[in-house]
Formats: structure tokens, sequence, C-alpha cells
């Protein structure tokens, strides 16, 4: 039976994004909701997770009970191996992504020791001192070249096979170690956990589905704990540490009088070349020249995020308003690096005069202009990329242009250097506010996106109903322009929170909803969850703290996920991954893994309902404290 479209005001809960879609339907253009529209429904088998495509003997799919017995694919897999392997190269996908960001952090970092790469440096020369000092590099009458380069080496070595544990391991609480050690779950290194991950479901191998997810919590934890903090830690030593900042946030950002260029992807090491190339007053003459009155950089995504935090760039709009924001006829590129990139931006960039502009080797577009960037041509790829951006301005057909929206403002860059120094410069005051519970726990919305939800009402929804509560809510990733635009990011904000938050809040001059980067800073709040871990003497699983992703549609999304359950953080996601198809892996994701690990998944798509979950888990642990009830 075909399903009834959905209502404009079903896709988006934003003002901007339904006219961009209204604009997109009346100009015949394609977006994510009409191809959503046309795959549904799903694969049974695919949602269920019960589908193998690991061999030539098959593909198989696996009806966990045909005519009453439990049915088996070729190789003799039941629905719990299959479903378990296949949530495990999920994770490995995830875990990848983040940590081969990371380690293009670490190249950068290696180069500029070694000289090789003149257009980056080391903007905060403090952090680069004290994360060696943590992981054993002497300092002491050394030159920074020198310590940037056997930091490099270090956190190289954590990619390998050589080590027990990854370095920043050490910043986890003790207990918290010693129950990954007695599990197996000790993250050796990424790539040996993500290689694993992939020789374990190679047929015929680990045909045991609490052994598999065991495995794969190995692997998340080593992108939680390795790839993406070595991510954050090095773009902090190489681009700058963050610090609170205001900027603006939605489709109101583009100028129209101005070349509007937008940076989409990951990682800073592209988009900050190109922030720095726009600002260049022979980049910003030749705009001149072609009837413009500057060159605007907008950002999309985490590497918007990314420039948001340290530059202060407006942020254009998350994941569904990628499409979207070619759709103002406004943009003259987008500039890409990799990751949730949609590859239909191409095709409606080819219906404007938009430039879509690809500059990593691991992600390229058909269609696209390409220009290979690395580290010791940045600067000058980026010029040209500029250049080519400037000079689609003249091709801009204004009668397609339309704008929606006033942009609103947004206050960022609370890295946890930042809190702290808010605080003043220790956990202690925040620790006294959660004791005496003006603020009652501490919740991280992160991540995505997805079609199948209305645009942002489950993290926005969430985020309102925990202020209420006096929860603190922390947002890195997309959940960022869906609290900015819901106007939670200021500290105004504090307006809607509950009269703990609000004095907290109005006392720091602070909203109620921290801005802590893009995903890969979600090892922001992992170490900040070890830090008042440790500073009140008990594991991470005894915080009154918690994470949610509401709208999460990706493999980094979920690797996320289960790196904080792993660490002892339950985790809400709004809908489940394709595990359903087997009780035992469900089970272990929704139950079990508190006895393992001592959190779990709670799947909950309505917002107030998720909130009262969390709120039950954050009182629980308040209980457990002895903390102010
Ligand atoms: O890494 S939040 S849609 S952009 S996966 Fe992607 Fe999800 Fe956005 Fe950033 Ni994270």
């Amino acid at each position: 039976m075909a399903r009834e479209k959905r209502k404009i005001e079903e896709l988006s809960m934003w003002e901007d994004a339904r006219a961009m879609i209204r604009k997109a339907q009346a100009e015949g253009i394609e977006t994510v909701w009409d191809r959503l529209e046309e795959q549904t429904p799903h694969c049974r088998f695919c949602e269920l997770g019960t589908t193998c495509r690991n061999c030539t003997m098959g593909p198989c799919r696996i009806s966990p009970k045909k005519g009453g017995k439990m049915q088996r694919g070729v190789c003799g897999a039941d629905a719990d191996v299959v479903v378990a392997r296949n949530f495990g190269r999920f994770i490995a996908g995830g875990a990848a992504g983040h940590s081969d960001h990371g380690r293009d952090l670490i190249e950068v970092l290696a180069g500029v020791a070694e000289g090789e790469c003149p257009d980056y440096g080391i903007r905060d020369k403090a952090k680069l001192v004290r994360i060696a000092e943590e992981l054993g590099i002497k300092s002491e009458g050394r030159s920074e070249m020198d310590i940037a380069g056997d930091l490099a080496e270090v956190l190289f070595g954590d990619f390998g096979s050589r080590k027990a544990e990854v370095a920043f391991l050490k910043r986890a609480p003790e207990s918290r170690r010693e129950t990954w050690k007695q599990l197996g779950m000790t993250p050796r290194g990424v790539d040996r956990e993500i290689a694993e991950m992939m020789h374990r479901t190679h047929m015929g191998c680990d045909n045991d589905a609490p052994s598999t997810l065991i495995h794969a919590a190995r692997t998340a934890l080593a992108d939680g704990w390795a790839g993406s903090m070595i991510g954050t830690e090095l773009s902090d030593i190489i681009f700058g540490t963050p610090t609170p900042s205001e900027s603006t946030a939605n489709l109101g950002v583009l100028k129209k009088d101005q070349v509007n260029i937008l940076v989409h992807g990951h990682n800073p090491v592209v988009s900050e070349m190109i922030l720095a190339a726009a600002r260049m007053p022979e980049l910003v003459a030749r705009a001149k020249d072609v009837g413009a009155s500057g060159i605007n950089v907008g950002g999309l995504c985490c590497t918007g995020n990314e420039l948001l935090m340290r530059q202060g760039i407006p942020m254009a709009g998350n994941h569904l308003m990628t499409e979207l924001s070619i759709v103002t006829g406004a943009v003259e590129a987008v500039v890409v690096d990799y990751q949730c990139i949609m590859p239909s931006m191409v095709q409606i960039s080819g219906c404007y005069h938009t430039r879509f502009i690809t500059t990593s080797g691991k992600a390229r577009f058909t269609g696209a202009t390409h220009f290979d960037i690395h580290p010791e041509n940045a600067m000058e790829k980026a010029r040209e990329i500029v250049a080519l951006a400037v000079d689609a301005f003249a091709e801009r057909d204004a009668s397609r242009v339309e704008i929606p929206h006033e942009p609103v403002p947004i206050m960022t860059g609370f890295s946890n250097e930042a809190i702290l120094a808010a605080v003043g410069g220790t956990p202690d005051p925040l620790i006294d506010a959660m004791k005496r519970g003006a603020i009652r726990g501490v919740v991280g919305i992160v991540g995505c996106n997805n079609p199948k939800f209305t645009q942002d009402s489950m993290n926005v929804g969430l985020a309102k109903a925990l202020l209420k509560k006096d929860i603190l809510v922390l947002v890195t990733g997309c959940v960022t322009t869906a609290a900015g635009k819901a106007g939670l990011l200021m500290p105004e904000g504090a307006e809607m929170a509950g009269p703990g938050l609000k004095e907290v809040c109005g006392a720091l001059g602070i909203p109620p909803v921290l801005h802590m980067g893009s995903c890969v800073d979600n090892a922001r709040i992992l170490q900040l969850c070890a830090l008042l871990a440790e500073t009140c003497g008990v594991d991470i699983s005894d915080l009154p703290v918690a994470a949610s992703s509401p709208e999460w549609y990706s493999e980094k999304a979920a690797a996320i996920g289960l790196y904080a359950v792993a660490s002892g953080i339950e985790t809400h996601l709004g809908h489940p991954p394709n595990i359903l198809g087997s009780d035992t892996v469900t089970h272990l994701a929704t139950e079990g893994l508190e006895d393992l690990v001592g959190a779990r998944f709670i799947i909950e798509k309505d917002p107030e309902e998720a909130a009262e979950r969390l709120d039950k888990r954050i009182t629980a642990k308040r209980v457990g404290l002895g903390w102010n009830p």
C-alpha cells in the first residue's frame, strides 16, 4: 500500500528549510526527502539486520523463525550471528571514519615538525607541551618542533599493533580501565581493532554474537579514546583551542551581495585554508571586481563546527540543510573534504551556478571539480578554489536567489579548557553545583539529522525537556545548529531552563546548552566525564550524566553511541540500529550491557519520554552518590 506523502511541515521544523523545500519542488529539484519516499518501505530483512552479503554462498536473508524453526544462512549462521556481524562492521565503518580523520591531523603535525607544511603551524603551544608531557614526552629545553615530532610519533603508534593500550586511555578512571581489561575490551590500536573486526566477521570466524559485540565495543573505544581524541587534541594544537565567542546560524547567514562559499565535511585541515584564503586582500579585491561586496565563508556540518568553534564563522546549516543551502541560488561554491556529503549535491549544484569542489583523494564525487589538496600545497590550492568561487559570482542568476530568514545569534567555543576557565580553573565549582542540585545532571546531545524524523524536532525537543529539569546540555555535530536555531545557544536561552540551571547560567553568563564542537569533539565530553569521575573518586558510570543521539543516521554516530555506553554513559537513540532481528543482540544492547559496563542503550522516539528516562537515570545516580536528589 502506498504511503501518504508527508506534508512539508512534517519534513522539517524550520521555516528556512521549509521555504527551500518549497523552492526545490517548484524548480523540479529532487531532495533527500523525495528519495526517502521512493525508497520506502525499506527491505524488512535489512531493517532487522538479518541479511548477509559477506560471502558468495549467499547472499542470505534470515527469518528469525521459519515454519517454527530457526532459519540459518547457507554457512549455518543464525540471526544472532548475522546481526552481530553486520553491527560489528557498521561500528568499524564509523570508527574508521573518525580515526582516519585523526590520522590526517597527525600527518599535518608531523609535516609541521619536519618543516614540510609551511601553511600550518602550532597555534596553541601551551597545549602542545601539556599533551606531550601527559604522554610521557619530555619538553624542557626542547624546541617546539622536536616536541611536535615526538608527539606525532607516539600518536602514529596508536594506530598500530604494538601497544597494550592506546595512549589517551590513561585519562579514564582506573576502575573503568579494569572493567575493560576484564571484558577484553581494552583498545590496543585503532587500525588493529578495525582490521580485527573485519577479520572476525569474515565467514568462519567469530560466530558468537556476544563475543562479536564485545569486540565492536573495543573498536568503538579505539575511536573515542584514540582516533577522535587525537583528532580533537591535534586540531586544538594546530589551529587553536576554542574559547567562547559569538556567531550566527541558519540559511540567513548567506549574503545576497557577497560571494558565498560553504565549507562542508569534517576536517579543519582544508576548511581553515579556505577561510584564510577568503580573507586575503587580493581575493577580496577580486570579488569586488566582479561586483560583490566581499567573500562570505559559511559552515555546514562538522567542518563548519570546527571553524565556528575556533574562528566564529556563521553556520548555514546541519546535515539536512546541505542540499537546501544550494537551492537558495546564492552559493558560489561548496568546498568539501569528507564524510556526510550527499552525492546528490553535485546534481543540485549543476542546477545553479554553484561550483561543487572536492579536495580529498578519499572522497571523490563524479561530476565534481577536484583539487587534490595535501598539507604541502594547501594554501596554494585554497587560493585557486576561492578564485574559482569568486569568478562564479558573475554567473549568479539574481532572479533565482532566495535567502530565507534572518540569522539567529549563537554562542560557541566551549572546549573543556574554556569550561574549566569559566568556573575558575578546576572542576570543583561545577561538581558543587551538581551536588547541590542546581545542575542535576549533564547530557550530551550529539549527532545527526535523518529524513525519517521531522528535522531537528527530536534534537530540540529533547534539549528543551532536559533543560526544564535542570539538566545541563552539551552539544556537538549537527545538533549544534538545531540548538542554535532554537535559541538555546545564547545566555538568554536559560529562560527556558529550570530554576537551578537558570541561576548557574545567569551567574556565569553562559547558555544552558554548551557547544563543544564537531563529532570527533565528543572526545571532549569523554574527557570531561573522566575528569569529573576522577575528581569525585568514582567511575564514569556512577556520575549523573548521559548521552543521546536522537536523529542519528551514520556509522560514526553508532560508534559514538557505543563508545559512550562502553565508557559507562547511558545513551539514548531516537531509533534503533538494524539489530532487532536478533533477540540476543537487542537484549545485550538495551539490558545486558548494564551488567557488563554499567550503562546501556535506551531506544525512545518521543523526546519528552526520552527526557523522563534519562532523568530517571540521573536521579538514580544522584541517589547513589548521596547528592541532593
Ligand atoms: O560527524 S552529526 S550528520 S556531519 S555524522 Fe554527519 Fe551526523 Fe552531522 Fe558530522 Ni556526525
